[in-house]
């Protein structure tokens, strides 16, 4: 029995932005109260670690355990914890639900102000860490991170799932199918018969194209620089693939003419500031929307004529999809299992946790769609 003792394992540390991943021996300290010891079982690697990792995320506090895309099982409970207990199925949430704050007291809101996207301590919510390797203390990755054998959250950052939750699937759900699957159903809110673009066809991208099907998109344009990304993307429902280097013109005038004058609904699925622009351009001049899902590097900006808005287009944004994630995790998972919608696809590679360099480099070079560490 490990309960209330500090476990050794193997975690995957970013001693500092640009090197690769170490797999070091670190020391986990005991969950305290109102916080949970989770033995990951398996983690996807999502596009926003690596931004961490180039160094993107200014004042993002290093060395880190990265890896926010999780599945695994509760070890032990801290003091006061009551919705879950050893052995159960979590996940753990990047987006936290302290059930209190502005944020979370307001129905249309998503974004618990207890988060540490904005913050950035890298600690948990006492502002201490639990996790050193070597003497020295490692940081923690927005409430979550995964890439380790063990980590310890706060219990408003985990969500207690199915016990019969396929956890090497439904790690897609702690970020990359919610954040895709909720820009398309909860943040644009896309209609029956209503036309789409999706900018980028990685698993974000991907995801706000299952989205954009089930909620009866007519049309829906897949946009990529990389062809081999166009068989997923049609797999999915994508009606239309586009590769802006095909065309001379801005991609942007491509699709106003293929859409007779513009989509209802853009996405930027990318994390690029003249593609969240293109986007916008490319939704109808008076009743589209854009919204922007992909992290662009904190210290860029946006630029854009007003008149742009003026005509009555809207751009928004939104984290995890616009999901309250405590709430909304359990039954995306029981939906998953109750083959409401598949992942499966979104899951193109798996490999052990030890090659997690490997992983990245897939997803740098464009092979990749999610891969899966296991543990
Ligand atoms: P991934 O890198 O897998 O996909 C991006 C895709 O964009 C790739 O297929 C690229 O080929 C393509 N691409 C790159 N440049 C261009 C371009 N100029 N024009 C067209 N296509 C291009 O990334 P991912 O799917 O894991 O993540 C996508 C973004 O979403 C990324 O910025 C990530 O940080 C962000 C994100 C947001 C949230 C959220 O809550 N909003 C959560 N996680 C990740
Ligand atoms: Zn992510
Ligand atoms: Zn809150």
């Amino acid at each position: 029995d490990t309960a209330g003792k500090v476990i050794k394992c193997k975690a995957a540390v970013l001693w500092e932005p640009g090197q690769p991943f170490k797999i070091e021996e670190i020391e986990v300290a005991p969950p305290k109260a109102h916080e949970v010891r989770v033995k990951i079982i398996a983690t996807g690697i999502c596009r926003s670690d690596d931004h961490v990792v180039e160094g993107l995320i200014k004042d993002n506090k290093y060395p880190v355990i990265l890896g926010h895309e999780g599945a695994g099982i509760v070890e032990s409970i801290g003091e006061g914890v009551t919705t879950v207990k050893p052995g159960d199925k979590v996940i753990p949430l990047f987006l936290p639900i302290c059930g209190e704050c502005r944020g979370c007291v307001e129905p249309k809101s998503n974004f618990c102000y207890k988060s540490d996207i904005g913050r950035k301590t890298g600690l948990m919510s006492d502002n201490t860490s639990r996790f050193t390797c070597n003497g020295k203390r490692i940081h923690h990755f927005i409430n979550t991170s995964t890439f380790t054998e063990y980590t310890v959250v706060d219990e408003m950052s985990v969500a207690k799932i199915h016990d019969d939750a396929p956890l090497e699937k439904v790690c897609m759900i702690g970020c990359g199918f919610s954040t895709g699957y909720g820009s398309a159903v909860n943040v644009a809110k896309v209609e029956p018969g209503s036309t789409c673009a999706v900018f980028g066809l990685g698993g974000i991208g991907l995801s706000v194209i299952i989205g954009c099907k089930v909620a009866g998109a007519s049309k829906i344009i897949a946009i990529d620089v990389n062809n081999k990304k166009f068989e997923k993307a049609k797999e999915f429902g994508a009606t239309e693939c586009v590769n802006p280097k095909d065309y001379e013109n801005p991609i942007h005038e491509v699709i106003q003419k293929m859409t007779n004058g513009g989509v209802h609904y853009s996405f930027e699925c990318i994390g690029n500031t003249n593609i969240m622009v293109s986007a916008l351009l490319s939704s109808h001049v008076s009743c589209g929307t854009a919204v922007i899902v992909g992290v662009a590097p904190s210290v860029s900006t946006l630029s854009f004529a007003p008149m742009l808005l003026l005509t009555g287009r809207t751009i928004k944004g939104a984290l995890f999809g616009g999901f309250k994630s405590k709430e909304c995790v359990p039954q995306l998972v029981s939906d998953l299992i109750a083959e409401k919608f598949k992942v499966d696809g979104l899951i193109s590679h798996k490999l052990p946790f030890n090659e997690i360099n490997k992983g990245f480099e897939m997803l740098r070079n464009g092979e990749s769609i999610r891969t899966v560490l296991k543990f």
